[in-house]
């Protein structure tokens, strides 16, 4: 008898399958750590999709009541194309995947009981937040950790973390890179915020063997407010279904692989993007002079919230618009890959 597979199984069943019993192990193993809402256990627990958001974006990244708006905006967007979103983010010390409107409502102000002094959760936050019953918002990086032990499949965000520009020096390097080397999943964004060092954010990405894909017509990496950051992506998908293409073959390798999808800005965008740039320059010198490149953590958040401010609410505005275009984009993909694993 040989081993290959049985002709009446698809390769993709066989793994739906296993996805199932990978959800009952991973809530073996996070115990009453996790919360799960009923939404999101449904569609794991029946192959349905499901796409990850990240809660950093509501805590660090965006001013109230932008956030909440952005954030409820974002699960609507993705419920009206049959997908579950998954948003993750701590309260209280417990891993709540799937947030109710209240948990949303407090997260996002900054004023509320549970979210006075919410944290920025990367991948080696995670641990002490729990042990320490802290209430925060976690990154791409400990999103994808925790959406990935219990078998999502895709993930949307706006920007993703990358190498910081002086990077030679301080070695600051985003732990979101790292996680896209070790933790099969796709990954929609629109690129990397140009606060960053782009060449070498792609460098990282190629050494840990990353598959990065530009989706649209043009190869272009994107770089958030503008479509293209002047470097090219090593490939690109033209609509979802050859994203859902890849995404399946890169997770059914035997060694599963990540995907990183970059989209860009809609067209309609691209000036009011061009002139948000020039203000992302301004504030990388300023930080600069400032002696804030060397904050550690504090950086992006400081960063980000000096764009704001330079560009009186245009950044944001583009912000919101990006990232809802990212979800519409996810979902139509998560919806195709799921279907291709029936
Ligand atoms: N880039 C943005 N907006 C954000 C972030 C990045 O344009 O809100 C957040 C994400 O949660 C990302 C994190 O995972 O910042 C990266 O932070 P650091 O560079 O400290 O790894
Ligand atoms: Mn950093």
């Amino acid at each position: 008898r040989g081993l290959s597979v049985h002709p009446h199984q698809r390769l993709g069943s066989i793994i739906a399958r296993k996805g199932i019993h990978d959800l009952v192990t991973a809530k073996r193993l996070w115990g009453n750590r996790m919360v799960i809402s009923e939404e999101v256990h449904h569609a794991l627990s029946t192959s349905q999709p499901v796409i990850a958001l990240e809660s950093a974006i509501i805590t660090h990244g965006m001013p109230h009541p932008t956030n909440l708006n952005t954030a409820s905006s974002l699960e609507t967007i993705i419920r009206s194309k049959g997908v579950a979103p998954a948003t993750i983010a701590l309260i209280n010390g417990k891993i709540h995947v799937g947030l109710t409107e209240s948990d949303l409502i407090q997260l996002s102000d900054p004023d509320s009981m549970i979210s006075k002094g919410a944290v920025k959760i990367s991948r080696r936050d995670l641990g002490p937040s729990i042990a320490m019953k802290k209430t925060g918002g976690t990154t791409v990086a400990g999103t994808m950790y925790i959406a990935e032990s219990l078998g999502i499949k895709v993930f949307v965000t706006g920007g993703i973390g990358g190498v910081h520009r002086g990077a030679e020096n301080s070695m600051d390097i985003s732990a979101d890179l790292l996680e896209l080397g070790r933790t099969p999943m796709a990954v929609f964004c629109a690129g990397a915020k140009s606060i960053l060092d782009i060449p070498r954010t792609l460098e990282v990405l190629e050494t840990q063997g990353v598959c990065v894909a530009s989706y649209g017509d043009n190869q272009d990496f994107p770089a958030f407010y503008t479509p293209s950051s002047g470097c090219q992506s090593p490939w690109r998908v033209g609509d979802a279904d050859a994203a859902a293409r890849l995404i399946y073959t890169q997770l059914t390798l035997p060694s599963k692989l990540a995907t990183l999808i970059g989209v860009p800005i809609p067209s309609e965008y691209a000036d009011a993007g061009l002139e948000v740039q020039r203000s992302v320059e301004q504030a990388v010198r300023e930080s600069v002079e400032k002696g804030i490149d060397k904050a550690g953590k504090e950086v992006t958040p400081w960063l980000l919230k000096r764009v704001g401010e330079l560009t009186g609410g245009k950044a944001l505005g583009l912000n919101v618009n990006l990232i809802e275009n990212n979800a519409r984009i996810g979902a139509d993909v998560a919806v195709k890959l799921a279907e291709l694993y029936r």
